[in-house]
């Protein structure tokens, strides 16, 4: 037979299933359902390799689980909106509607050329009015809920670009993009109020049992539940009015004997005080705001800290600590002020020993006592020293001790704190769903001072649209800046009124998409029955970088609409697949101290050495990493596809790596898989119905392999499948002609579709299949293929061996005995001798006793 040709057959075979409407899912179908989902893309441009890895792994589910006879949901779209398509319009002077639009059909083509089965008649943008008006309409549910606030806030604002900033795009305290000096400024900003489930999310992730232990990790210390106390220090000092306090939080009570000194956030109330007329606090204060505005940040900068002169009373000890403004200190969270215990906490240590400011140990580990003297802060467990009445007791009996005396004295009490912060959804940007509310009053122009207030959008005026002309040469938010856009009368008095122009945080786009994959309803967002028929998701996949976030947002969504009562469902996934980056090595040149870097193709790679093809010159061979834009160290996934086809470059995304690892790109891996798709049709080119005669150790791994294959696509393990083909497909090829090596061929077909899904197709219609191979059935396994079932068992008599037999495994004692003593070796051996006893071993032996 001739070679495999993708370049036709791949086309033709896309175009059957979409003539065939393979993939569209049925919701009515009386069928078991399964909803496999990966991670929806952004239009960037155009779909890269790490796309090209994660919907394989999702598509080679889908197609098996079709097989097995479930109705699977397998759907694609676009998360549409966000700061890319803004910023290609300010460069490149485009719409980003246009931009977007043209970039969808561009990935959609190319996933098309992949072969992926989805389900195209579900297909959506998030920047489709319909789709974001149905958000806009649960927003406002929301907001009827109680979910949403809205509430000052303080936020990094980019002076030059007239934007407010996320902290991820704030770098050394400038704008990203502007490189402007960022300033703290207050606003009115959106909120949803996902602290409200702060413990739910974090209970609910007990029962996530199919999700990688890190991602559950990553979100428990995201929700960050401190379990501490809250306790209060009278003040005295300038400025402090008797009888004044200073709220605190701790999570270490027990080490309250252990206080030297108290620190405040450079933004507290006292720290404010402090500077007021204080051109030297003042100075200190602007200091801090000037540093990095992340946690991690914060962590690892200098210490810094301004004595305010204020002292406050230890509630126990009697005594005086100073109280200083430091850097250290976050505004939002706890009190915004602590007791600094240096001895058992490494920031108060540092901060301790760059201010002179005495350093206690209160806890004593195994080897040591009250007067062991520390190095460091010592955090971990021990025996309470230094403490009064704590003195001898566990930490944990001392944390109750003293919360008990506080509560019984009035000065604190136990409290639970979070990490987590309610979400702020606005964005003053263009390019996102507009926030569907309306301002009546205060910058009204009428000359009446109030008004109704902020008003929500009557549902009937859903959606409320981007307006289309709009300007991208100046900085700021272009809805502000449209002449008409934002004018609208009160939708409850009727007055002008102005609307929102912020717009939703992408995030909300992507935490409710997969409801509306499962129901499209022109009327409304979803249709509750429609839901439960599809949901939980069975498989989400997707990259680690969305472990927090997305996934978070995407949970707490899904328990807000049940609050509110719009839908059934806790945990939107129930099981969780993190895929592994497809990873290369770079190539560069040193040019004026700065790498300046080369894309593979334009190199030429020797065993030791590569080179730049163009010039001859050596370049230099960088680490693999993952492949990315800025070091050029990317494939192009059409190029390959045109290379090869897209089933070689398929496999190639499910051999070799495990799928949560890392793949490293080879050449000689691909050409590798591209030679496997021609041997597999050379092997399925010998397929020969009438071939007769049976291969019972062919048949048997034939089956073992069906199970194992099955087996492995359900747990995910895309490369072990991947070798057990390979195993079997050297097995057939070796096998002389028989029946049962046709029937194996047969099964390589069914086997390798959901992987190589454009050969199987080609080969099953040669040999005359029922109907498209993506709608057979997964081939039945007999089960009793699947054992080595027969042993070899040993006769003795008088101690000696007198025969061996071949029997089924498992043959039950009695039928041991018979056959033995059936054997004319044993009644040689027996020589009418009366046999006393019988002793039987399983599979093993049977030992005659004369
Ligand atoms: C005294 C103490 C002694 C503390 C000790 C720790 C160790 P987690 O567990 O992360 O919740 N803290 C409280 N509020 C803070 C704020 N706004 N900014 C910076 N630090 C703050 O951390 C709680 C601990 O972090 C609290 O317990 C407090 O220091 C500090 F041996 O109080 B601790
Ligand atoms: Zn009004």
């Amino acid at each position: 037979t001739a070679r495999f040709d993708p370049s036709q057959a791949d086309a033709k075979w896309q175009r059957a299933w979409d003539e065939a409407q393979c993939f569209a899912a049925d919701s009515n179908s009386p069928k078991p359902k399964s909803y496999v989902l990966e991670m929806f893309p952004y239009p960037s441009g155009r779909i890269h390799i790490g796309h090209v890895r994660n919907y394989t792994m999702g598509d080679v589910l889908a197609r098996y689980k079709a097989m097995r006879g479930f109705e699977v949901l397998h759907p694609m779209g676009w998360d549409a909106f966000g700061m890319p398509a803004e910023n290609a319009a300010m460069e490149k002077g485009v719409h980003p509607g246009g931009w977007t639009r043209d970039n969808i059909a561009n990935m959609k083509a190319q996933l098309k050329r992949i072969g992926f089965a989805l389900d195209w008649t579900r297909e959506f943008a998030t920047c489709d009015p319909e789709y974001y008006g149905h958000e806009q309409a649960l927003f406002l549910d929301l907001y009827a809920g109680g979910l949403v606030t809205r509430k000052q806030a303080t936020v990094n604002w980019d002076p030059v670009d007239m934007t407010v900033l996320a902290n991820e795009q704030v770098i050394d305290g400038k704008g990203w993009r502007s490189g402007a000096e960022v300033e703290k400024r207050k606003l009115n900003q959106w909120f949803l109020k996902i602290t409200d489930f702060a413990d739910e999310l974090l209970e609910g992730l007990g029962k996530l049992e199919s999700w990688p232990d890190k991602v559950r990790l990553m979100q428990e210390n995201w929700i960050g539940k401190s379990q501490g106390m809250e306790l209060r220090f009278a003040l005295k000092g300038d400025g402090v009015v008797g009888g004044e306090q200073i709220d605190l939080y701790t999570t270490r009570p027990d080490t309250i004997f252990g206080a030297t000194f108290v620190a405040v956030a450079p933004d507290h109330p006292l720290a404010q005080r402090a500077a007021d007329g204080n051109p030297a606090a003042q100075d200190f204060i602007a200091t801090c705001k000037r540093g990095g505005t992340t946690a991690a940040e914060i962590e690892t900068a200098e210490k810094l800290g301004f004595d305010t002169g204020i002292v406050a009373i230890h509630p126990l000890a009697g005594g005086d600590l100073p109280v200083y403004i430091a850097n250290f200190v976050l505004m939002d969270y706890g009190t915004g002020a602590i007791m600094a215990v240096p001895g058992h906490d490494q920031r108060d240590f540092d901060f301790a020993t760059k201010y002179g400011l005495p350093i206690v140990r209160v806890v004593a580990e195994d080897g040591a006592d009250a007067a062991t003297p520390l190095a460091e802060a010592q955090t971990g467990e021990g025996r309470i020293v230094n403490s009064d009445f704590l003195d001898g007791k566990s930490v944990d009996d001392a944390k109750a001790a003293v919360i008990a005396r506080a509560e019984d004295a009035g000065w604190g009490e136990g409290k639970t704190v979070w990490r987590l912060r309610d979400w702020g959804v606005s964005r003053q940007r263009y390019w996102g769903t507009p926030i569907p509310f309306i301002h009546c009053g205060n910058a009204v122009s009428d000359g009446e001072g109030s008004g109704c207030g902020v008003v929500p959008v009557p549902k009937d005026q859903l959606p409320v649209t981007l307006p289309e002309d709009v300007e991208f040469d100046t900085p700021g938010n272009p809805l502000e800046r449209h002449p008409s856009w934002k004018h609208v009368a009160c939708p409850k008095c009727g007055r002008d009124a102005v609307r929102e122009t912020d717009t939703l945080d992408t995030f909300v786009d992507s935490s409710w998409y997969f409801l509306r994959f499962a129901s499209q309803p022109a009327d409304k967002p979803f249709d509750r029955e429609e839901l439960a028929k599809w949901l939980p998701i069975e498989q989400y996949i997707g990259g680690v970088e969305h472990a927090i976030l997305h996934l978070l947002y995407a949970r707490f969504w899904t328990r807000a609409l049940k609050a509110i009562g719009l839908i059934d469902l806790e945990e939107p996934f129930a099981s969780l697949f993190t895929q592994g980056m497809v990873t290369h090595e770079t190539y560069s040149r040193n040019q004026d101290g700065r790498p300046v870097y080369y894309a593979p193709t334009e190199i030429s790679r020797e065993a030791r050495a590569a080179r730049l093809t163009a010039d001859g010159g050596e370049v230099e061979i960088g680490r693999v990493v993952k492949m990315s834009k800025s070091k050029k160290n990317v494939v192009d996934p059409d190029a390959i596809i045109a290379d090869y086809g897209a089933d070689a470059v398929r496999w190639f995304m499910l051999s070799d790596s495990p799928p949560e690892r890392d793949l490293p790109w080879s050449e000689a891996g691909i050409e590798g898989c591209g030679r496997f798709v021609q041997r597999l049709w050379r092997l399925f080119g010998q397929y020969n119905a009438s071939a007769a005669g049976e291969d019972i150790t062919l048949e048997r791994k034939t089956h073992q392999t069906i199970a194992a294959v099955a087996e492995d696509i359900e747990a995910l393990s895309f490369n072990k499948a991947v070798a057990r083909l390979y195993e079997l497909t050297g097995l057939a090829e070796k096998a002389a002609p028989s029946a049962t090596r046709s029937e194996t061929i047969r099964t390589l077909m069914l086997l390798s579709s959901p992987m190589m899904p454009h050969l199987a197709e080609e080969a099953w219609s040669r040999i005359g299949g029922e109907g498209l191979i993506a709608q057979a059935a997964w081939p039945e396994v007999i089960e009793s293929l699947l054992v080595e079932d027969e042993v070899t068992i040993a006769i003795q008599h008088k101690g000696k061996l007198r025969d061996t037999l071949t029997v089924t495994k498992g043959l039950p004692k009695d039928e041991m005995e018979t056959l033995a003593l059936a054997s004319e070796k044993v009644q040689r051996s027996l020589d009418g001798a009366a046999v006393r006893k019988v002793i039987v071993v399983p599979d093993r032996l049977v030992n005659i006793v004369t």
